[in-house]
């Protein structure tokens, strides 16, 4: 028997990390078996960390591999459309995390959602409550994963504590130059020039029902401009594909500069421009809109397509 600790769909850094330091939290909550679990491959930037830390990232399953006597922690993620497909709802007994509450079980869980800018920081705080130290190992990987969820505490999605476990990790970690390694991280994830234009979309993205299906893919990087003139074309092309094979309403792709903290979304067709110029102003031009500092989809994005989709 085993407690899967696991991650969303399309694991991105956080997540894969959350898996690790959940699990390390659970065994000590005395929880059976506790495994972590990743949903599908790691990304560039999760790989890179994982590499450069020496740790072995967590097993890849499937729904097929949980048996029906195994327990499900959730990390990172709560609501059905983000977890791996085809897992009993009744066989998650926890979830950590930080996204908006979207649930309904028929049995009691225990459920820690705090408000921070990474499941990493949930953990850290946990973690902190019971005095646990942590592992120069996970330390590292906690920090990383901090440093990639609030874009090196710049999302509007940071809190106090995420500083102060950034703060903290660091020690444990003996990681004083941060900037350093989050430019590393950064650069690791911009990297996408071995990336066909479909991949580039499915890298990072969710589907969200907000009434109507909508796929936000999101891409960060340190070249935002370069990356639109060099590829707007091949990636329109790839999100109208996806959109069939997906069969969403609305998709779009969210082009964020991590240095620069602005966002531009690439728009498929008039349909995704009429929606996005509603949600958040300004004018589409050449597919671009432009919507400023907003690069949080929990907190600067997913809220305001909501509302447009809620007031039709
Ligand atoms: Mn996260």
């Amino acid at each position: 028997m085993k407690t899967y600790v696991i991650g969303h769909l399309n694991p991105d850094l956080d997540s894969v990390v959350a898996a690790v330091s959940f699990s390390e939290y659970s065994t000590l909550m005395e929880v059976e078996n506790p495994t972590p679990a990743i949903t599908g491959d790691l990304n560039r930037e999760t790989k890179y960390v994982f590499e450069k830390f020496n740790i072995l990232p967590p097993e890849k399953i499937s729904a097929s591999d949980i048996k029906p006597e195994d327990k499900i922690i959730l990390v990172d993620h709560n609501e059905e459309g983000h977890r791996l497909t085809g897992i009993n709802p009744d066989q998650i007994i926890g979830i950590f995390d930080h996204h908006k509450a979207d649930i309904d079980f028929r049995f009691p869980i225990e459920i820690c959602i705090m408000p921070f800018g990474s499941s990493n920081t949930v953990c850290w705080e946990l973690f902190r409550e019971i005095k646990h130290p942590i592992k120069k190992e996970l330390a590292s990987l906690m920090l990383s994963a901090i440093v990639s969820d609030t874009v090196n505490l710049q999302s509007s999605t940071t809190t106090h504590k995420d500083r102060e476990a950034l703060k903290d990790l660091s020690v444990a970690a003996n990681i004083s130059d941060i900037q350093g390694l989050t430019e590393e991280i950064f650069r690791a994830k911009s990297d996408i020039s071995s990336l066909t234009d479909e991949q580039v979309i499915k890298n990072d993205y969710k589907i969200f029902d907000l009434g109507k299906k909508v796929l936000i893919s999101k891409i960060e990087t340190v070249e935002q401009s370069k990356l639109i003139n060099s590829r707007k074309d091949g990636l329109k092309k790839a999100l109208q594909l996806i959109k069939d094979q997906e069969k969403v309403d609305y998709i779009f792709l969210v082009i964020s500069d991590i240095l620069k903290i602005n966002s531009k979304l690439l728009l498929p067709s008039e349909q995704e421009a009429i929606l996005t110029q509603t949600a958040f102003g300004g004018v589409v031009k050449d597919d671009i809109l432009d919507i400023g500092p907003r690069i949080s989809n929990k907190k600067d994005i997913v809220p305001f397509i909501e509302a447009v989709l809620n007031s039709k």
